[in-house]
């Protein structure tokens, strides 16, 4: 019977995508509007914090999980019930050595309702992906 839950509760760990690793790294993902590519976000400041300017780390990954080869991703975004924008520009400065994009200049200068969009450019074409989220 103990045997029944545990492999229960770990098929339900499995269909959450849950892993100590990704818990740790403070992963976020988000998918892309046109091909379903998945948007991975990793931040180095965990958890987010007001004002604090930091980067993160941005992953695109195809349907299979393997990631998409030298993505151009450009990004904007703001506060929607504000109706202003980010207080930096963040930008990818260059891609890191476990593959990821190293998006600088990140920072979020109030609490509230933030909205992220990512306009993504890769060689099947163009995508974008949008990120919600609350300080
Ligand atoms: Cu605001």
């Amino acid at each position: 019977m103990t045997h029944i839950r545990a492999i229960m509760i770990l098929a339900l760990l499995v269909c959450l995508n849950w892993s100590p690793g990704s818990l740790a790294q403070q992963e976020l993902t988000t998918l892309t509007t046109a091909r379903g590519y998945r948007l991975h976000i990793f931040s180095e400041l965990r958890p987010l914090e007001i004002n604090r300017i930091h980067s993160w780390q941005l992953l695109l990954t195809d349907a299979n999980g393997v990631a998409v080869n030298e993505p151009d991703i450009g990004i904007s975004g703001g506060m929607p019930d504000h109706d202003h924008g980010m207080p930096t520009l963040p930008r990818i400065t260059r891609t890191l050595d476990n593959g990821r994009l190293l998006l600088q200049g990140v920072r979020f200068h109030m609490p509230g309702n933030w909205q992220l969009l990512f306009e993504i450019k890769t060689t099947d074409g163009n995508d974008s992906a949008e990120f919600n989220f609350t300080l």
